[in-house]
Formats: C-alpha cells, structure tokens, sequence
C-alpha cells in the first residue's frame, strides 16, 4: 500500500463513526477518496477440482481453469482464488501437500500455472494462491526426512515418545483430537515416536517453534511471489502453534466442551491449547511483512494476504494488525456463516439475524480496515441450502452491497445448491473417516459438486460421463448458459449488483441498516453528491409493508434498479420510502430520484 493510501485511511479511521441511535443501525464513516485495488475487489473462490476439466479424466484442471477465464472477466471478478493445486495424494483434496514447489499431475504442470498467470495477466485479472502452512503431506520428503531422523528434518515435525501405562500399553502424549476424527497423534513405527496431525492421519503438523520450518515456509511464499501470484489465502491458520510443552515436556489435556457426547468429534474437546495461540499471529505478521518488502524490492500492486480462521472474532480480528504491525489485509469475515443459527440452518433467519450478522463485524472491525463478506466456501453447504432458495438472490445482494470486499464461492453467482451424494460416492476424508450412519453431518462433498457451465452433458463440466463427484441433476436449468441468455436469471442479477459496485457510492459510501420487524431488512449507502442507494429485502413468507425513512434518514421517491427473481418488479419502477411493499422473500435495490 502506498504511503499515501494509508496516510489517508489513518486520517479516516480517526474521524469518529456516527454512533447508532438503537441497537439496529450502524453507521460507518468513510471519506477516503483513494482505494487500493484489494479494498474493494470482488475475490472468486475457485476448487479447481470441480471448475472445468480440459483431458476428459472427469477432474477439473488448470488448462481447464485458463480457458475459462474470459467468464471470469464478464463477471467483474477482480481475483481468483485457488484452492490447492500443488503436488498431492489428495488425502484431502490437496490441503495435504507432498511438495509445495510443484503442481498435481491431474491438475497440470508448473507451466500450465505459468500461462494461466500471463492470461490471467493479460485480462487484469489476479490469481491468489491457497497457502497450507499448518501441515504437509505425509508423502512430503520432509516428513520422510524427519521420520528417519536426517540432519536438519529431525524437528520438523511435531514428534513425542508418548506414555506406556501400567498395563505396558503405549498411549499418546495427550487427549487432542484431530479436525477428522479421532486422536490428533498417530504412533510412527519406524521413528517410534507419536507425530501430531491436528487435521487428518497423512497430514502431519509442521513444527513452527523451529525456525528452519519458519525459514522454508517463507521460501514457498517466495517462490510463487516469483511465479506471479497477487498473494496468498492462508489456510487453517488458528493451528499454526500448540502450546509449548511443560518442563516434563507434557502436553496439557484439553478440557471437555459439553457440546458433544461424541468423544472421536473434535468438537467434544474445547480447543484452548492448540488453537488460537499468542505466536500464531506473530507468524501472519511476519508473512505480512515478507509481501511488504516483495513489493518494495519487485515493485507492482500490492499483494495480499486472506486468513481463514473460525476463532472468537476479538481474535479475528487480531489477525488485521495491530498499531504497531500490520497483519493479512482480509481476515475472513465467516459471520454469515457462523453468525446465524447455530445449525447453520438460517432458513428462518429473521431481519434482525441480519442485522445482527452484519453489525457484529462492522462494530467490531479496527477502524482504518476493509470489511470483507464470505458467504459459503467448499466446506460449507451452498448458500442456497442454508439459508433457502428464495433467498439466493438476496445473499448476493447483500454479498456485493455491503462496504468492502466480496468473496464469492464458484457457483454461487448461478445460484448452485447441495447435492445430496451417498455413501457410496462420498470422498470427502471428513465423511469417509466417519460411517454410512452419520456421515452427512460431517461431508462436505455436497458443495463441491462440478461446475455446471451448460445444460449440455456432464453440464459441460467434463466430456467423461464419470466425474470425479456426480453432477448435481438440475444442471438441465441451473447453469452458465442458460442463465446469460434468460432476461432474469441468478446470473443476470449478479452482472447488475456487479455493474453497481463500480459506482462512487457503494466503493466509497458510508452504510446504514436497520431490520423492521422481523421480515425487512433495508440497507442504504450513500455518498455525499453522489446517488443514495437502498437495499429492501423481505427476508421472511409472508407480504409486508415499511416506512424506512425515519431510520436510514432518506425521503421521496426511489427508482428500481434490481429485483431478485421473485419479484415482479420491473427496472424504473418508482416507490416511495414512506410505504414500501414487499412480497414474501421479495428483494430489490433502489436509486435516489
Ligand atoms: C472418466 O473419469 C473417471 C473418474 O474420474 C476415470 O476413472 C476414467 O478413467 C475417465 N475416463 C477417461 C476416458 O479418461
Ligand atoms: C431448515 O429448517 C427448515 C424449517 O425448520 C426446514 O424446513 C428445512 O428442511 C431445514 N433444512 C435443512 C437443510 O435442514
Ligand atoms: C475453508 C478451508 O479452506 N478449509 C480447509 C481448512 O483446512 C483443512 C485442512 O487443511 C481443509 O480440510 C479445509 O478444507
Ligand atoms: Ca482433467
Ligand atoms: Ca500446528
């Protein structure tokens, strides 16, 4: 970021917000004339297995992903990123490396990467890499190192002895569960010691309190700076450190949560020891750092950095920086995903879940930072399953309405729903660990389904009727093609909200919410000579009626400008902000007069 950037959002962050009058308006200020490109970018979450496939394998590839970056282009994304594509057994999908400087043979080469950067580049389109520091593969020569004890590899890794009872039978060094199921310690023969593996068996922990690992870590980010990468999304980051060991070289237990009766689900444990840990963000600002002075070496835009982490927010949000050192620019903003019900099942969210959802990252966030919105991603269910059908339009306005950055899982622009997949078709380790009984709690395979790009066979995904996961059956009418030629559509909806991120006032506006009982929720931006914007949207089955004028402060009449599929509104509509009606699940976006 420029000197001058930020010299500008510190003058920003100092002016005091209006302070909201109840408990369901809030109120950001932003007189910031000058953006980075990042601080209101629309961000494009590829899982490069399911996005397109170019060799007919029936698994989606980097050739695949090139050829389809003018799609990219139309729908105004500003960067993609990729879940993992380097060099993998796909225990997990790639989130379990073998070698962080090569690309998956099934996905393509080192210079198919190469010429998707330069036609990415030539579309000023940017590509964003998953960064996996937590763990490596198993089949990493870094753990083949480490389990036979070579010089320098011999701490690489998170190794124990463990304890023998009474009884002489072996028993790990503590009660920690992995992310999968079942003790997060497996016992090596060959090393005979027990190795950490917070995720699954053939992802072992990489050991962050040994600054050869730190000094390696910084190499691969390096290497894919080199290669041309915009920056990096960093995966599972909470995991990095565990507690240090006592001086009996004990780990601590971790407490039970209560939540759970469950004792191989790692939501039985309260994670207080291996999670969230103090070094943990010393480490992002450290990477943070490495970005900074790539730049000022190599010159370019700005390279950013995404965290993902599901901490207690005032951790979160720890992740931004703090006033003496800057941290990633986007922690991930999860609270329309964990803000709601907490089964994740927010078909009945009412306004003021919303409203709720909203303000607890907007309240909450550092003052001279950029909110970012995450809706769903491949370990969620698609949005359209957890928070309805009805609603698909709705999140996507809200997504590309709100201030600051959007971050849009693929799919989710044509309104793509779960698919149920059985037991029998299901890969994801976190339902394959589990059994035919209750694997559907834990799979995430249902929102990893191809990309459906026509209403041709394989939804022109793949020209292998065998695809890696099934094809979600309504592909016949939810799909690229078809949507771009409707006169409404998902998609279309989505090029609108798009077209109206480009204008002065939602870049650079200040925001304004409030729920009205417990069907509308409005949202307004505005921006001082610049056109007032209102986001109506009846959340709730049944018809109502609202005068916003009092709370957003706006009067007169409205034009519309968007209308979700629902409605039967059309463009230039005119309405009044004393007495607006809106039908069950009825969503629309109006402009000042
Ligand atoms: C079709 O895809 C399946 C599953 O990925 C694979 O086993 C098979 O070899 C593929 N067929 C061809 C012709 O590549
Ligand atoms: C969510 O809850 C609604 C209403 O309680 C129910 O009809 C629907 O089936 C639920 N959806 C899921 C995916 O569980
Ligand atoms: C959202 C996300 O990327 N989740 C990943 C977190 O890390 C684990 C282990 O690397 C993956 O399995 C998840 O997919
Ligand atoms: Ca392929
Ligand atoms: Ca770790």
């Amino acid at each position: 970021m420029s000197k001058i950037i930020t010299l500008l959002l510190l003058l920003a962050a100092s002016q005091q917000p209006t302070l909201a009058c109840d408990g369901v308006i809030g109120q950001t200020a932003r007189t910031t004339t000058t953006r980075d490109w990042w601080q209101s970018a629309q961000f494009y979450q590829i899982y490069p297995r399911s996005f397109k496939d170019s060799n007919g394998d029936g698994i989606g590839d980097l050739p695949g992903i090139t050829s389809q970056l003018d799609y990219l282009k139309e729908l105004g994304v500003t960067a993609v990123w990729l879940s993992p594509i380097y060099t993998s057994p796909m225990a997990d999908f790639g989130y379990d490396i073998a070698d962080f400087f090569d690309i998956q043979p099934e996905y393509g080469t080192l210079d198919d990467f190469d010429n998707l950067i330069q036609e990415a580049n030539k579309r000023d389109l940017k590509v964003i890499l998953d960064f996996v520091p937590n763990h490596s593969s198993d089949e990493n020569e870094w753990f083949k190192k480490s389990v036979r004890r070579e010089k320098g590899y011999e701490d690489y890794y998170m190794w124990h002895d463990g304890y023998v009872d009474d009884a002489g039978n072996r028993l790990p060094p503590s009660n920690w569960l992995q992310g999968f199921r079942g003790s997060a310690w497996e016992w090596n023969e060959q090393r005979q010691q027990y190795y950490l593996h917070q995720f699954a068996v053939k992802q072992p922990d990489l050991n962050y309190r040994n600054p050869t690992v730190v000094a390696q870590m910084k190499r691969v980010l390096k290497y894919w700076l080199d290669r041309g990468v915009a920056g990096f999304r960093i995966d599972a980051v909470p995991w990095c450190f565990e507690v240090l060991p006592d001086a009996t070289g004990r780990y601590p237990d971790e407490p039970k949560s209560g939540y759970t009766d469950d004792p191989d689900d790692s939501s039985y444990l309260l994670h207080i020891y291996t999670q969230d840990q103090p070094e943990t963000l010393d480490m992002v600002y450290q990477w943070r750092q490495l970005l900074e002075d790539y730049q000022r070496i190599h010159g370019g835009d700005t390279r950013v950095l995404l965290t993902e982490a599901w901490s207690p927010l005032d951790y979160v949000m720890k992740f931004y920086g703090n006033r003496t050192v800057e941290g990633a620019q986007m922690p991930f903003n999860f609270q329309f995903i964990v803000g709601g019900n907490g089964d994740k099942n927010n078909t009945q969210l009412p306004a003021s879940g919303f409203v709720k959802i909203i303000s607890s990252w907007l309240d909450n966030m550092p003052a001279e930072h950029t909110a970012n919105w995450v809706m769903g991603n491949h370990d969620q269910r698609r949005v359209g399953s957890r928070y309805g059908e009805q609603r698909i339009d709705t999140m996507n306005m809200l997504q590309m309405f709100l201030p600051g950055v959007s971050i849009t899982y693929m799919g989710e622009e044509i309104g793509m729903t779960d698919l149920d997949i059985s037991w029998e078709d299901s890969r994801d380790p976190a339902a394959c660990n589990s059994n035919s009984e209750i694997y559907e709690q834990f799979t995430r395979d249902p929102a990893r389904t191809p990309f459906q790009w026509s209403n041709a066979e394989n939804a022109g995904f793949s020209t292998n009727s065998t695809t890696w996961l099934p094809i979600n059956p309504n592909y016949v009418t939810v799909n690229v093609q078809t949507e771009k030629a409707a006169t409404k559509s998902h998609l279309t909806i989505y090029n609108q909200l798009v077209a109206l991120r480009k204008t002065k006032t939602l870049q650079l506006g200040d925001v304004r919410y409030s729920a009205f009982g417990d069907n509308i929720l409005a949202i307004k931006r505005s921006l001082k000579n610049e056109k007032t914007y209102l986001l109506l949207a009846n959340v709730l089955n049944s018809d109502a009626t609202v005068d916003v004028t009092r709370e957003l402060k706006v009067s007169g009449n409205f034009k519309t400008i968007i209308s979700n599929m629902i409605s039967t509104a059309k463009e230039g509509d005119v309405i009044s902000a004393d007495n607006i009606l809106l039908k069950a699940y009825e969503a629309i976006v109006v402009e000042s007069e």
